[in-house]
């Protein structure tokens, strides 16, 4: 796969791909282009036997500090209705396989939106989050608004929405934003051991428990269990069911073929 703003590693570990957001000079700034690569990216990955989660990331001084504002500065409403940018979003958001960020420096705006729109967080020392987009005379618009409250509660995400004062990685570890933080030459290396972690999982579980957690964002309880319900009953129909189940009567480590 060739792209201009990433950096795809293939296998960075057995069955795990790493996308690296790659504007350097711009804080990994997302403009459209970069946004069309990575949806390509999850797309042709997602399609992939051998890759069974994504990591993505930026560099170490940031995930990415926002939408591009430069290219924004001059859209009309209509101009911004007719790129229907979050048409790729939406793509982005239909990935199967679990996405895990790797967050070191600013994970701003649409940066923190993409990162909330991962499944697992892992964050170094020097992360922060935030929504500053109110500073700029707009709000969030790739769910900040959404994904942020639900995950932080209403208190906080008022706050960063409203202010657009950034949060520590600690700090977002104790709203529960992210998963874990680490030190900053460590924070590749954790996603990497945390996305290997579950890459030696059935990726049929691993999809379909995905799916049932986020069935859970929009959807009255009941609805989730029956969704919920429907996907265990349907593992049953998989070889990994019957080798997960025998491995463990045998004593001994399954392998998962995703069949
Ligand atoms: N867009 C375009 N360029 C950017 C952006 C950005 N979001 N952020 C940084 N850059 C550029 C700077 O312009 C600068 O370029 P140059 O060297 O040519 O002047 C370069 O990156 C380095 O930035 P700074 O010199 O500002 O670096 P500092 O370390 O001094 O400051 C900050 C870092 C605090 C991150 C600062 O750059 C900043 O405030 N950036 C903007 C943050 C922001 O407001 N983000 C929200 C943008 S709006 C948004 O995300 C809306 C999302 C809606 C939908 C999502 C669609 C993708």
């Amino acid at each position: 796969m060739q792209a201009q703003y990433l950096i795809i590693h293939q296998e960075v570990a057995p069955y795990v791909a790493h996308i690296q957001l790659n504007r350097p000079k711009e804080l990994n700034a997302l403009n459209l282009e970069l946004m069309a690569e990575l949806r390509d990216a999850l797309k042709a990955l997602d399609a992939d036997d051998n890759v069974r989660v994504i990591i993505i990331s930026g560099n170490e001084k940031a995930f990415a500090a926002g939408a591009d504002i430069k290219q924004m500065a001059g859209k009309t409403a209509m101009d911004m209705y007719n790129i229907d940018q979050f048409s790729t979003w939406d793509t982005i958001k239909k990935t199967k396989k679990p996405l895990i960020a790797a967050v070191s420096g600013f994970a701003l705006g649409g940066g923190c939106e993409l990162v909330m729109l991962c499944d697992m967080i892992v964050a170094s020392e020097t992360a922060r989050f935030g929504q500053p987009e109110i500073k700029i005379g707009v709000m969030p618009g790739a769910g900040g608004t959404q994904r942020l409250t639900r995950a932080v509660g209403k208190a906080l995400a008022m706050e960063m929405v409203l202010t657009g004062r950034f949060i520590s990685a600690d700090e977002a570890l104790r709203a529960g934003l992210i998963n874990r933080v680490v030190p900053v030459e460590l924070f590749l290396k954790e996603a990497i051991q945390l996305a290997s972690e579950v890459a030696a999982l059935s990726p049929l579980a691993v999809k379909m428990a995905k799916e049932s957690v986020l069935k859970s964002f929009e959807s009255s309880l009941e609805e989730g269990l029956h969704f919920e319900r429907k996907n265990f009953y349907l593992l049953f129909a998989s070889e990994d069911q019957k080798e997960g189940m025998q491995a463990f009567v045998d004593k001994r480590t399954p392998v998962f073929k995703g069949k």
